[in-house]
Order: C-alpha cells, then sequence, then structure tokens
C-alpha cells in the first residue's frame, strides 16, 4: 500500500483522457523543431532531468507585516508540510526535495522526519537558518543583529545556531546550509558599515569551520528589508568577496527578488559562474521589492534569461558547478500547493526553453555583431511553448498531466481542512 498522498488510478485515468491531445501537440512541436534541427525528444530527456527543491515554509499560506489570511486544511506542521510537498511531487514529478527552514520545522526525532519523507517520495535540499527572529526564552536578542551583533554573546549564538542547523540537516540528508541575515540599520551612523562586515566574516568562518567535506554554506544577499538604511550582505559583490575570503565550500546563493527592480540578474548569475561562486536559487517574482511571488508570473522573460546563462554555464561548467534550485515564495492569496505546481512547471519551462536556443547560431551571431540574429536567436526559444515537452516528461515520470485539474479533482485540500486544525489569524511571512 503506497503512503503517497494521490492515488496511482486518479493519476492514471486523469493523464488515459488527456494523452493523445498531449501527444497531438508534441508531435507537431516536434515537427517544427525538427525544421531548426532540433531534436525533440533529446531536450524533452534533458528537461526529464530537471529538478527544484520546494520550501518547506511554502506549503503553508504566507502574508505580509500587515496581515496573513489563512485557508483551511493548510500545513500547520512540518509533517503536514512533508504530506503537501509529497502532493506537489507527485503530480510535478520535478519537486523531490524540500528546503527546511529552522526552528520553524523543529521535530524532537530527525531520523524518524527522514524516514518518513523518504516514504513520501521526498529527500532534502539546502537546510536555513533563522537568526533573524527571536523565540521564546531566547537568551540573547537578535533585535540589534544576529551573526554581526556588536554583542558577543548574541553573535555566538546565532553561531550555534547555525551549527546545530548542520548537524539537524546531516541527520536529514541535506548537503547545504543557507545563510540569510536581516543584519543592518535603520539610521546612517547607526551601525559601523565595516566593523559589521568584520563581525560577519568572523561569524561565518567559525561556522564554515563546522561544515562538512561535501557539504556548502551558501550566502544569500538582499538589499533591505527587514532593514532599510543598510544590509551588512546586500548585493552580490559583498556576496561574493566573503565567499572568496571564505573558502571553497562557500557559495552564494541568488534569491531574485533580492534585488533592485530592473537590476540585470542574468548578468550576476553569469559572473558568479565565472568565478566559481554560483551555489545556488531562490525562485520567485517581483515587480517592487522582495515580493516572493510565484515564480514566472511576473516577469517570464527574465526567468528565462536566467536560464539561458545557466544552460550556457553548463556547456562550460567550471569544477564544482552544481547550483542547488530551490523555491521561495509566500503564497498570500493563492492554495500554496497550486502556487506551488504552477511555480514548478514555469521553472522548468523557461529551462526548456533555454534549450532550444541554437548556441552556435547565438555564438557566431555574437562573434560578428549581428546585434538582431543574435537577440531573434534567444527570442525564438523565448516564443516557443514548450508545455508538451514538460507535460510529456511529466507523465513519463508518473505525474500528472494538468497537475492543477488532477490536483482539484483529487479534493485534497477540502479533505485536509476536515482532519487538520486551524491556524491563527496573525501577520509575517509564516
Ligand atoms: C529572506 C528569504 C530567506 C528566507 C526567508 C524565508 O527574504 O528570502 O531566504 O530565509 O526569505
Ligand atoms: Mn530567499
Amino acid at each position: 500500500m503506497s503512503s503517497l498522498p494521490i492515488s496511482a488510478d486518479l493519476i492514471q485515468n486523469h493523464n488515459a483522457q488527456r494523452l493523445e491531445a498531449v501527444r497531438d501537440e508534441y508531435d507537431s512541436l516536434g515537427r517544427s523543431l525538427a525544421r531548426r534541427h532540433i531534436d525533440i525528444d533529446a531536450i524533452k530527456s534533458k528537461a526529464a532531468q530537471f529538478s527544484v527543491a520546494l520550501p518547506s515554509w511554502g506549503s503553508g499560506r504566507g502574508g505580509t507585516r500587515f496581515a496573513r489570511f489563512p485557508i483551511a486544511g493548510e500545513p500547520t506542521n512540518i509533517h503536514e508540510k512533508l504530506a503537501d510537498c509529497a502532493v506537489v511531487q507527485q503530480l510535478s514529478r520535478i519537486t523531490p526535495r524540500v528546503s527546511t527552514h529552522f526552528p520553524w520545522d523543529r521535530v524532537a526525532d530527525y531520523p524518524a522526519l527522514r524516514a518518513e519523507a523518504r516514504e513520501l517520495g521526498l529527500g532534502f535540499d539546502a537546510v536555513n537558518s533563522n537568526t533573524f527572529q527571536d523565540r521564546a526564552g531566547q537568551a540573547h536578542s537578535y533585535r540589534n543583529g544576529s551573526l554581526t551583533a556588536t554583542d558577543r554573546s548574541a553573535r555566538n549564538q546565532a553561531i550555534e545556531h547555525n551549527i546545530e542547523c548542520i548537524e539537524i540537516g546531516r541527520v536529514l540528508g541535506a548537503q547545504a546550509l543557507t545563510v540569510w541575515i536581516g543584519d543592518g540599520s535603520n539610521f546612517p551612523g547607526q551601525q559601523h558599515l565595516s566593523a559589521a562586515l568584520d563581525r560577519y566574516l568572523d561569524s561565518l568562518q567559525q561556522i564554515y569551520a563546522a561544515l562538512p567535506d561535501d557539504w556548502r554554506v551558501f550566502l544569500e544577499h538582499k538589499m533591505f528589508e527587514p532593514a532599510f538604511y543598510s544590509t551588512v550582505i546586500a548585493d552580490w559583490g559583498s556576496s561574493v568577496l566573503a565567499a572568496q575570503q571564505l573558502g571553497p565550500k562557500a557559495k552564494c546563493l541568488v534569491d531574485l527578488g533580492h534585488h533592485a527592480p530592473n537590476v540585470n540578474i542574468e548578468q550576476i548569475v553569469a559572473r558568479l559562474h565565472r568565478f566559481g561562486k554560483l551555489g545556488g536559487f531562490h525562485f520567485n517574482d517581483s515587480k517592487y521589492g522582495d515580493d516572493d511571488l510565484d515564480s514566472g508570473s511576473i516577469n517570464p522573460h527574465q526567468l528565462f534569461l536566467v536560464f539561458n546563462e545557466l544552460v550556457e554555464a553548463e556547456l562550460n561548467p567550471l569544477e564544482g558547478f552544481d547550483p542547488a534550485y530551490m523555491i521561495d515564495q509566500s503564497h498570500n492569496v493563492t492554495d500554496p500547493i497550486e502556487s506551488m505546481l504552477s511555480s514548478a512547471e514555469a521553472i522548468a519551462g523557461a529551462y526548456t526553453k533555454a534549450l532550444l536556443v541554437e548556441r552556435d547560431r547565438l555564438h557566431d551571431a555574437q562573434e560578428e555583431n549581428d546585434v538582431m540574429m543574435a537577440f531573434q536567436t534567444l527570442r525564438r526559444a523565448y516564443r516557443t511553448d514548450v508545455t508538451p515537452i514538460v507535460a510529456m516528461a511529466r507523465m513519463e515520470a508518473g505525474g500528472a498531466l494538468d497537475t492543477l485539474a488532477l490536483y482539484r479533482y483529487s479534493g485534497w485540500r477540502s479533505q485536509k481542512a476536515r482532519e487538520r486544525n486551524a491556524t491563527g489569524l496573525g501577520a509575517g511571512i509564516v
């Protein structure tokens, strides 16, 4: 008896009703791509190897500082979060790992949690530490910073928490720690900008020293929020210099929402790859600030251009090139499972479009400064609807041809609304 959340028969019947139409669209796209000397089956097998991790914190409703509006049947603990992530994996087949966050996902028995996840067809990606909130009974507050606090006791407490996250991650089978801190200032003069960075480097050196040999630490930069005048690791420049100073196991994580509007993020990706420091991604989308909206929902072209650089990087891999793909979103107005299904498909779609770029034609046009040919070569790939390729790869991996339709047909959320406790009103990201 499978302990997977959705019955295999339901998926099979669903696909049987839709396969002929998808097969027809796939074959027609295949003929069109063949005229571009592109083998659709080869693209499909590459797309089938793609995967992106889900954020445990994204399986519940998110909120803003103003409010959080819960939905009936949303998960209330890591066990229910894993079950919902298993629904996304079972239908999409491209989200086999969950990125956890501590102490939000704290349990008493981590070996049991690992076994529970395995039963659900899930593994664990990078663990996230949290020194941007104080917890009940905490000895030292992070109100004046954590890893960069002037108060050594607060710094040591934050360092110990990160080392504890590594220990938990080892038990869960993770191989990376993501460190994002909100440390910074709200007033000019409030913080000694260089001394704060020195304290950051000193703290990260101690966390780095606790990393197992096969682990990496991802430094996540962010321009602002919760600090609104200066942030210690505000941009990729500060992050890459810190990672270079720390050592080979330190890499940079690019959260798409952590940049000023219109920043050329795809060029940051190319730069971090060039210096061997491209560690991973937090995929989401935004229009103004760190909006944590669904990936590809606002600026799908940017997502495509980021993957265009990643495919270039795959073709020119540097030692250790193995970026961790993870989603980091706040689902404030949708059913989180529907947003994660839609976002995972948008991300896989952006990667698949980037695989369709005729690289030789592009590189030749770039060398010959044939601007319009270079642009049109990229645009032709972006304009291609790759839905049949991503759907066929998903179906062949045991997933659903129309994930949203099957999820709604499954009645999962209403069933969970009957079983699970209600979560309280409140505000904030989780
Ligand atoms: C900070 C951030 C970070 C997470 C948090 C949930 O904005 O992107 O990656 O720890 O969101
Ligand atoms: Mn993030």
